[in-house]
């Protein structure tokens, strides 16, 4: 009962489960999300958390009537994990660039949007969509539930033949080779049934595990071969069984993020759990529903399966545990998010057997009272197929913890509210914000203001504030310069909700000096100021605006109300005179050098301050 409640729970959780951060994951993209372009380009590339199978995946970009520009030959990029896809002549305008992929190594999808502006218009109106995955499929999670257990019931009662108890006379020898029957069909049906959830954007490194774990199946049954001795047929058994766990962690999450560590931990996990639950069903039915032993030898045999149990309980909940680390991001996603309530209906559940068990062996075990006995391990067995779903929803959700590509993210709980900031590029001058707001699995699309409050950590240039807009259920961005400078920035964000009090979470966020694509942010020094300088676009093109900021510092304190001046002083090595152009004073120490265009080339630009002068040389790329 319990175990049905559990399962009907995380099920539920389950189909909720809309808006989760999801599997192959949006990292970046070159036009950037919300990019200003002044040149078309004749490509859009996306890279990905995970590989992306080309196959299943698309990229389509879209003009703002919803008509197609890509060419629809979406292929695997040179960078890792990477999309792209080609581009018809596009004009000035707004675009949107929507994906779908599907996981190279579990097949599980995910969907996302983001715009992008080629000319001086505004932004497309679409939302962005932030990564979405559809609930599982009931077809996946019994697929994956039914095959988890196959290889546990094979694998767990070869292993029982071999080290707990042989089967021993007709009766035992029929129950055996019918529990062996049983998980290799087990086996066999859920890799077809995973097979056919994935439909016809099934990987082919995903289709040829599933076929040689449905293979495995097959084995088993084919060990039941008469010709085989019993002993014979637990070591094939065995084998198969390994292979079969082997092709689980290969298409787990440890795998798709390519963590060793977590595969070892991953497969350690199958193999105990294998052990342990195969065993229990053995000890049942081949023995203690066999025959009338008695005293001293049922004690005996009960302890020395107790010994294997307890071993593989160990094993499995270290296992389990060390690598739900690196699948949660904070302690609260147990509750909070749809992979971490399966995750906890696994340990609630986990808790309750070895309970039972222990109970169960400390009561009947010394008195070798068979009805007992019995009665514990059918209990036992019963929650166990409950963890089996439930290990079935886990593996088919996404786990809170993605590697997001962003250079910052973070996520912080306060006040009941989980407050995530991520920040794609950290470089001095134009980035991107979004925060993303949930209250327990609900995202907040109530909030009245969101506001991002800018100060830095070193010097002080006074409090800048952004406001963002919700783009998405539960996700506000902001896009601007307000850290104008590397080093350390204090991002303050502040959610205001109708009737209540303000939420404010706390983001301390590096600035660095380069990252970014081609981001050329360079400090320089004359004799009594400190320079930062950075362009704007971070890459700049030949014969379309550029303008240059400049941060000036003088002994540590933004330098105020300066002369400033800029003026080209070589080209590709070779000097060149022209007109200085003039900053404009943007208050904190800020300066802003407007350049109407320059040819494509290496400039330098002499940066001329106050009287009597001091100069500083910025040297950057204006590509074609
Ligand atoms: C009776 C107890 C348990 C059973 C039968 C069980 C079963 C399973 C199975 C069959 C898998 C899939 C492995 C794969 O796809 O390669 C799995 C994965 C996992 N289990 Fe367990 N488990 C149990 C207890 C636990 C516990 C106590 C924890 C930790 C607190 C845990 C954490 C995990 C994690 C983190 C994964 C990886 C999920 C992913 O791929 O994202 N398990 N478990
Ligand atoms: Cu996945």
């Amino acid at each position: 009962m319990l175990a049905w409640a559990a399962a009907l729970a995380i099920a539920g959780a389950a189909a909720v489960a809309t808006p989760a951060s999801a599997h192959a994951n949006y990292v970046k993209s070159n036009p950037a999300a919300d990019a200003r372009l002044v040149k078309a380009p004749t490509e859009v590339r996306v890279a990905f958390s995970e590989p992306p199978d080309p196959k299943g995946s698309q990229i389509q970009v879209l003009d703002e009537q919803g008509t197609r520009w890509d060419l629809g030959d979406t292929t695997a990029s040179d960078e890792s994990n990477g999309l792209k896809v080609g581009l018809k002549a596009i004009g000035d305008g707004g675009y949107t660039v929507a994906w779908t992929t599907v996981s190279a190594v579990d097949g599980h999808e995910t969907r996302g949007s983001y715009a992008f502006v080629v000319g001086n218009g505004p932004l497309p109106a679409l939302p962005d969509i932030p990564n979405a995955s559809p609930p599982p499929s009931p077809l996946e999670v019994a697929g994956r539930s039914l095959s988890y257990a196959g290889i546990a019931l094979a694998l767990g009662c070869a292993l029982f033949g071999l080290v707990v108890h042989a089967a021993d006379g007709p009766s035992e020898t029929r129950r055996e080779r019918r529990l062996l029957m049983l998980g290799g069909a087990a086996t066999s049906l859920g890799s077809a049934a995973l097979v056919l959830a994935e439909g016809d954007h099934l990987p082919p490194r995903l289709a040829l595990l599933l076929s040689l774990r449905l293979l495995t199946g097959l084995a088993v049954i084919a060990a039941l071969a008469p010709q085989l001795s019993g002993r014979t047929r637990r070591y094939v058994v065995v084998v198969a069984g390994i292979v079969a766990a082997l092709t689980a962690t290969l298409v787990s999450h440890a795998t798709a993020l390519g963590n060793v560590k977590d595969m070892a931990l991953d497969l350690i996990h199958v193999l105990s759990i294998s052990a342990w639950s195969g065993g229990v069903v053995s000890l049942l039915w081949i023995y203690l529903l066999t025959g009338d032993r008695n005293g001293a030898t049922l004690r005996a045999t009960v302890w020395r399966f107790s010994l294997v149990a307890l071993t593989s309980v160990g094993l499995l909940a270290t296992a389990g545990v060390l690598q739900a680390f690196d699948r949660l991001v904070l302690i609260q996603d147990l509750i909070e998010t749809p992979y971490g309530i399966a995750l906890l209906a696994k340990i609630v559940l986990l808790v309750v057997i070895v309970a039972v068990a222990s109970f169960n062996l400390l009561r009947h075990g010394p008195r070798a009272e068979r009805a007992g006995l019995i009665r514990g391990t059918i209990i036992e067995a019963a929650l166990l197929a409950g963890v089996f779903v439930a290990a079935g929803v886990l593996t088919a959700l996404a786990p809170p913890a993605q590697p997001s590509g962003a250079a910052f993210d973070q996520t912080q709980h306060v006040a009941g509210y989980r407050v995530e900031l991520v920040v794609p590029t950290s470089i001095p001058g134009r980035n991107r914000f979004v925060l993303r707001v949930h209250q327990g699995l609900t995202p907040v699309t109530v909030a009245e203001k969101v506001a991002l409050r800018f100060t830095m950590v070193e010097h002080d240039m006074g409090e800048t504030e952004l406001v963002a807009d919700e783009r998405a259920p539960g996700e506000y961005v902001a896009v601007g310069s307000p850290t104008a400078m590397y080093g350390t920035w204090k991002v303050q964000a502040i959610i205001r909700l109708p009737g209540k009090d303000d939420v404010s979470a706390l983001f301390t966020v590096p600035i660095s000096q380069q990252g970014g694509q081609g981001a050329t942010a360079v400090a320089l020094t004359t004799k009594s100021f400190s320079l930062v300088v950075f362009p704007d676009p971070s890459l700049p093109i030949a014969g379309a605006p550029i303008q240059l900021s400049v941060i000036v510092l003088e002994n540590g304190q933004p330098a105020i109300g300066r002369t400033i001046t800029g003026a080209t002083a070589a080209k590709d090595g070779q000097p060149v005179t022209g007109d200085p152009f003039i900053a404009i004073e943007q208050g904190s120490g800020r300066y802003r050098i407007d350049i109407p265009a320059l040819a494509q080339g290496k400039w330098t630009m002499r940066i001329q301050i106050g009287s009597p002068a001091e100069t500083a040389d910025y040297t950057f790329a204006v590509s074609p």
